[in-house]
């Protein structure tokens, strides 16, 4: 079986209400850009929400302040608010008695921490860098932000979240190096996942596991959205994430489909639409 055909076989099921449609949960996140989920972490969560085939729908929101952490996702399920993904996954995981790292041995679940922390820990400040701070970075951001926000809100959004962004990475300790030293970092990062992943179709071997919807949130965002940065050109280095994601990613989309036809011919879809 093709790796994406089992990402797609997992994926197809999500937005299919196996239970009550009062089950789905409510995602919160940020509105798609280029047609992605540009944001790492609620790029994960959503990948996790498919492959873990938990129905759900989609909510936009463009401020975080609102959430319950102050940052996005969130989910809203039945009376709770529910915010950070790796709580909200403890949280389905133990709710919905779902586990799709079950399989993993204890050594597998180390491996599988240890890299979930190198992505959303140390890369992602890179990603962060890479994007609003970097100019060649900047030079799309600033469209994104236009099309994100009314004129003339976006040309003051802009600009302030360049620096707020810019001071949280000073603060936190990568902003201080230099561009050549923050890529050198990257690229170790970078070439310790793709050592992780090998051959393998997925991080922990044949069947998915909640890492892939973690490696997938990021590296879909370094690697499939059509924006030229440093950090993409060394993930280019790794053939293999490049394929890792471009699997993930037809495994989903086939998924998506999939279910809309089903939707059509059954029930109603519980896949997110455009704008809801
Ligand atoms: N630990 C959180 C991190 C979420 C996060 O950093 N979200 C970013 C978007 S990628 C955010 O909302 N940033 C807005 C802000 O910091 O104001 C999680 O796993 O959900």
């Amino acid at each position: 079986m093709a790796s994406e055909a089992q990402v797609e076989e997992a994926a197809a099921q999500a937005g299919q209400p196996e239970t009550a449609s009062s089950d789905a949960i409510v995602l919160v996140q940020f509105p798609p850009v280029w047609g992605r989920n540009f944001s790492p972490f609620t790029c994960k969560l959503e990948t996790w929400l498919r492959l873990a085939r938990v129905p759900y729908t989609v909510r936009y929101q463009r401020n975080p302040a609102f959430s319950p952490k102050g940052k996005l996702p969130y989910i809203l399920d039945g009376g709770r608010r529910i915010g950070d993904s790796g709580l909200i996954i403890e949280h389905l995981k133990r709710s919905r008695m779902i586990d799709p790292d079950a399989w993993l041995d204890a050594r597998q679940l180390a491996e599988s921490l240890t890299l979930q922390r190198m992505f959303e820990d140390h890369l992602y400040h890179a990603l962060v860098y890479a994007r609003w701070v970097d100019p060649e970075g900047w030079a799309s951001m600033k469209q994104v932000v236009s099309a994100t926000f009314p004129v003339p809100v976006d040309r003051l959004v802009g600009p302030l979240l360049r620096r707020r962004l810019g001071s949280q990475l000073r603060q936190q300790g990568q902003g201080r190096h230099s561009p050549r030293e923050i890529y050198a970092m990257a690229r170790e990062d970078l070439a310790a996942a793709s050592i992780m992943l090998g051959s393998r179709r997925f991080f922990m071997g044949e069947q998915t596991s909640t890492i892939d919807a973690v490696a997938f949130g990021f590296l879909s965002n370094i690697l499939l959205v059509p924006m030229d940065t440093e950090l993409r050109r060394i993930a280019d280095e790794f053939p293999n994430l490049r394929r890792f994601c471009e699997q993930m990613d037809l495994g989903l989309e086939r998924a998506s489909l999939r279910a809309e036809v089903n939707a059509a011919s059954t029930a109603p879809s519980a896949w997110p639409e455009p704008g809801a």
